[in-house]
């Protein structure tokens, strides 16, 4: 063992003791003038402290990450970069319990949650381009010349070079590997930085990615926040060559001002308001468990979760109360517990934001048809960030309420009468992520995606997810695709070569 600062700090029965979590920069892991405290959401204790990197050390990170471009990494051949893949998603299945007890004490979210989901989708996210870099193709041409001749173009990809990666808190290691392992299989150097509430996923894969022999260098952790720190230190930085980021849209945009001036490419995941559409002839048990997951997974904090859900009339009333009965069911309690299904929002300020949006529906004149407020445990779960599953009805279109992204467990519920009417309230948003719609008519199904203005829609399913597909949205909700070669294609520049024959 390298003596990860994080090694102590959690084991498979959850954490054990205040550790400091460290940057990670040149293949050592460094302390900082400057700590910031690691709270657990289920309960408000200090899991953790975790050192801030301040403008030196981003400095420092992205020159190891530059010198890497040029050093043993750019040597590795494609079928060992695969194998070295391979050997990331393997160091993260070997340590399972360490990283599902990281992501759960950092998040609070339900330990089969992160089993299930966040810590099987980081190995597979490797394995997915070990196996696409293997077999990627690329375009060619046989161009007739003016003067009645041949020409061959073919492209061929080189590596971006520094990537700044930037991942917010609510599936953090999925969401960070999500771009680190297409960037590593471009033959990019990165420099992350995760979201201050979840530093330490992204500590124990630096642990993971030195026992793979991926060199010094090219996988840095820079701890910190946004504005001023961290975040923007790495932004702002001459010479890093593009940004990958999700988060919100806000952010996104105070991202892009700051890397417009050099003209620097982004791929940008941001925020969603997304709906789900409802016909009369669904399935109507499978409807109601894939609605329930799509608006309270993870607590409502997936940016696919539906915050807009439009049910045609004829089964209104009886889909509401089917939901309510969904909702009340769920079983929220401590991360740890197998039974629990629902954990706590990431932060105090988070909570507040969406208990300010709970107020907010109630002035607006909805109509609660269950939750609203802050559950009671009588435990120390009492000083955790829990918020009541919630549903709103009766709200106009207009409401703020359904118009801003809330990203805590909650939907308003509106009938519609027809087809058109559902795709037009669907579209009528500045968002466009994903939608989802429920119908056992697959012609309209098919009819009714196709117009929906988002990058994805699923229809009988929600986040059913195959890698090779394009992921990312329209509008507010980002700028690219990622997933399969479309991640190939942005981690990597094409050179066109035109050879006259
Ligand atoms: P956030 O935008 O507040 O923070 C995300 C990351 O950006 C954090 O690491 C943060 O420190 C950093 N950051 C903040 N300001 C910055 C700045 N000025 N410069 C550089 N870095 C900065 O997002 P969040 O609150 O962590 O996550 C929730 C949001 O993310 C929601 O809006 C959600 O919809 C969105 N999200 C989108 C997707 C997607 O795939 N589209 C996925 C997950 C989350
Ligand atoms: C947002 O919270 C979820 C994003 C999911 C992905 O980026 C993915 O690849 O599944």
């Amino acid at each position: 063992m390298l003596g990860c600062p994080t090694k102590g700090c959690y084991d498979s029965a959850g954490f054990t003791h205040v550790k400091l979590i460290q940057n990670y920069i040149n293949g050592k892991f460094v302390g900082s003038k400057r700590e910031f405290a690691d709270l657990n959401p289920a309960d408000g204790s200090v899991i953790a402290q975790v050192a801030e990197a301040d403008r030196d050390q981003v400095d420092a990170g992205v020159q190891a990450a530059r010198r890497a471009l040029y050093g043993e990494w750019a040597k590795v051949s494609v079928r060992e970069r695969a194998g070295l893949l391979q050997r990331v998603a393997e160091g993260i299945e070997s340590r399972f319990d360490w990283f599902v007890a990281a992501e759960v004490a950092d998040t609070g979210k339900p330990i089969t949650l992160a089993s299930r989901l966040d810590i099987p989708r980081a190995a597979a996210n490797f394995r997915v381009f070990a196996d696409l870099l293997k077999t990627a193709g690329l375009e060619s041409f046989q161009t007739e010349t003016p003067d009645g001749k041949r020409a061959l173009n073919y492209a061929v990809r080189k590596p971006l070079g520094v990537v700044g990666i930037i991942t917010p808190w609510n599936l953090p290691l999925l969401l960070l590997t999500w771009k680190v392992a297409p960037a590593l299989a471009c033959g990019n150097s990165v420099v992350v930085k995760p979201s201050e509430e979840t530093p330490a996923t992204a500590t124990l894969l630096a642990e993971v990615m030195q026992q793979a022999g991926i060199p010094d260098g090219v996988y840095n952790v820079v701890h910190g926040f946004g504005p001023n720190s961290a975040g923007e230190f790495l932004t702002q930085h001459p010479d890093i060559n593009a940004v990958t980021f999700t988060g919100e849209s806000e952010t996104g945009a105070a991202i892009m001002k700051t890397v417009a001036t050099s003209v620097k490419p982004v791929s940008f995941e941001l925020g969603g308001k997304n709906a789900a559409i409802v016909f009369a002839d669904c399935e109507f048990e499978e409807t109601v468990a894939g609605i329930s997951e799509a608006v309270f997974t993870n607590t409502g904090q997936v940016c696919l979760c539906a915050e807009r859900v439009y049910v045609e009339r004829a089964i209104f009333e009886r889909f509401v109360q089917a939901l309510k009965q969904k909702a009340e069911n769920l079983r929220l309690g401590p991360p740890l517990e197998k039974t629990t299904e629902l954990g706590p929002l990431i932060s105090a300020q988070h909570r507040e934001k969406v208990l300010s949006h709970y107020r907010r529906a109630r002035e607006e004149g909805a109509v609660t048809v269950t939750g609203g407020g802050i559950p009671e445990f009588g435990s120390s779960l009492d000083d955790g960030f829990y918020v009541q599953p919630t549903i709103y009805t009766g709200l106009k279109e207009s409401a703020r309420c359904v118009k801003e992204e809330i990203f805590g467990p909650v939907c308003h519920v509106a009938p519609f009468d027809n087809e058109e009417e559902a795709v037009s309230m669907s579209n009528d948003t500045r968002y466009g992520l994903a939608a989802s719609v429920w119908t056992s008519n697959l012609k309209r199904g098919h009819r009714v995606a196709q117009q929906i203005n988002v990058g994805i829609t699923w229809v009988n399913c929600w986040f059913l997810r195959d890698l090779r597909t394009p992921f990312g949205g329209v509008g507010l909700s980002g700028i690219g695709r990622e997933g399969g070669v479309h991640s190939l294609n942005f981690y990597s520049e094409l050179n066109n070569i035109c050879i006259r024959l």
